[in-house]
């Protein structure tokens, strides 16, 4: 595709999220997206959650342990929402207000999805949280990459090879089926922020699915198309 065709909008950064169950490929993509932002001259920076800034990089390791299940659903939450809220006042917020495009390797979503939708948090919980924590930081686009739960998983193991399943890897074959179902219906209920992306193809081809989704939602222009 002809990136040149793409007319880099002004002011404020973007904030575009990625979401997905295990090995969906969202790590693969959100570096292929940056490639492609900075290759049109647009300072761009990718980073994660749980994580993200030094505060909350010690709070992943506190949930990804396990140690944060060991408290109880609502707790955990409260460490989601710790780690988010230094991560956004920290990381986001600055970079959004300097202009640089954020692409974020899971947000609120995975609360909503994990935490909420399979952890059984009371949405009032979660929401209350979320304004604490990001107030009215909404992402641009969040892209959410949907595949076969057994595909993802094969991925997932294989790229961990000998290391230990962590928290949420170690879940059964049906935690991560309602998983599924759970981002299926965060995108069904906000078409105007949520696209899902097919994500049981080639990278490449999954890449392009995405980089078509943000010349439609983000940049708000026609896909550009390869020159003859
Ligand atoms: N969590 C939560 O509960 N609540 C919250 O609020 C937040 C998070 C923010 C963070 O895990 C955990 O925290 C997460 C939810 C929970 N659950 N887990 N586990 P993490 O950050 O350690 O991991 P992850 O976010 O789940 O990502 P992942 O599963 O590790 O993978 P991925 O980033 O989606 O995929 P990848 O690393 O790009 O690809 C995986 C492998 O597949 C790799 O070897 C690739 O080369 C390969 N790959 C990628 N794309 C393809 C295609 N298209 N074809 C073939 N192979 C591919």
């Amino acid at each position: 595709m002809n990136e040149i065709a793409v007319k880099p909008p002004s002011g404020r950064g973007r904030f575009i999220t990625f979401e997905g169950g295990e090995g969906s490929g969202k790590s693969t993509q959100i570096k292929k997206l940056a490639d492609r932002l900075n290759a049109t001259k647009l300072k761009t920076i990718v980073t994660r959650e749980p994580g993200g800034s030094p505060g909350a990089e010690i709070m992943r390791h506190l949930v990804l342990s396990g140690m944060g299940k060991l408290l109880g659903p609502e707790a955990e939450t409260l460490l989601f929402a710790a780690a988010r809220d230094d991560h956004v006042h920290t990381v986001i917020q600055p970079a959004l207000n300097q202009g640089t495009w954020v692409l974020c390797d899971r947000f609120s979503d995975s609360t909503r999805a994990y935490q909420g939708s399979l952890g059984s948090v009371p949405a009032g919980i979660i929401n209350a949280m979320q304004r604490v924590t990001i107030g009215d930081l909404k992402p641009d686009l969040t892209v959410i990459l949907d595949l076969p739960v057994e595909i993802g998983l094969q991925r997932a193991a294989a790229r961990r090879g000998s290391a230990a399943p962590d928290r949420f890897e170690g879940e059964n074959l049906q935690f991560h089926r309602n998983l599924r179902e759970a981002y299926r219906k965060i995108a069904a209920e906000d078409p105007k922020r949520c696209v899902l992306i097919d994500a049981n193809s080639d990278p490449d081809a999954v890449a392009s699915r995405i980089w078509i989704a943000v010349c439609d939602h983000v940049f708000a222009t026609p896909v550009p198309v390869a020159p003859a």
